[in-house]
């Protein structure tokens, strides 16, 4: 909002500014001659991966927001549009808190609209995420006996396996494990590569697209 008045104002004669500008503070004496407000930060963030829904919202706003009933609205739904808000939000000088009721998984939306200390309305919205349940960890975890599992000792452990009563399950082991592993190396370095392009052409064009940056 601020970013789409500030070059309209530029582009007006500075006469016509002030008459504006005079008939704005004729129109709202009581306000403050302040710039819009702005959400500054949000709990839980916006994007964040939650374990569960929380019990509440809490936005921050750079400036105290209208306490005016109805003039605050915020609507928390899940995937499937249900509402998840529990009771009206509340406003306290710079915050407004909005309390969660209900259980959800997977993508939460949350829109917001306050009314800025300026007078105007100012609107926005974000998601988080909250995963499904994870599942009952049903068996104990990979009870492998963590014998001294040399992986070059099964191509000639055939004649002599003294040392090694049961050689069954190390062999199982030994012939399963390394394909996950390279793949995952794999991964890792392609991942690696495009991380290392995106930010590498990111710094070249930083300055074209500050949208996120608030201003
Ligand atoms: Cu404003």
């Amino acid at each position: 909002m601020t970013s789409s008045e500030a070059p309209r104002r530029r582009t007006l004669p500075a006469v016509l500014a002030a008459v504006l500008l005079a008939a704005a503070a004729a129109l709202l004496p009581a306000l403050p001659a302040a710039a819009h407000d702005e959400l500054v930060s949000t709990d839980p963030a916006a994007d964040a991966v939650l374990d569960a829904l929380p019990p509440q919202i809490t936005f921050s706003y750079s400036a105290d927001v209208l306490p005016d009933a109805g003039a605050t609205v915020v609507e928390v739904t899940d995937v499937s549009g249900a509402s998840l808000t529990d009771g009206a939000p509340q406003v306290s000088g710079t915050d407004v808190t909005q309390a969660l009721a209900g259980t959800a998984s997977g993508v939460v939306s949350v829109k917001w609209r306050v009314v800025s200390s300026d007078g105007h309305p100012i609107d926005g919205e974000f998601a988080f995420t909250v995963p499904a349940a994870a599942p009952t960890p049903t068996a104990t975890p990979s009870a492998t006996p963590t014998a001294t599992a040399t992986p070059t000792t099964t191509a000639s452990a055939a004649p002599t396996a003294s040392d090694q009563p049961t050689a069954a399950p190390a062999d199982e082991a030994s012939a399963a494990s390394p394909l996950p592993w390279i793949l995952l190396a794999v991964a890792l370095v392609i991942v690696a590569g495009v991380l290392v392009y995106v930010f590498a052409s990111r710094g070249g064009r930083n300055t074209a697209d500050g949208g996120t940056a608030g201003r």
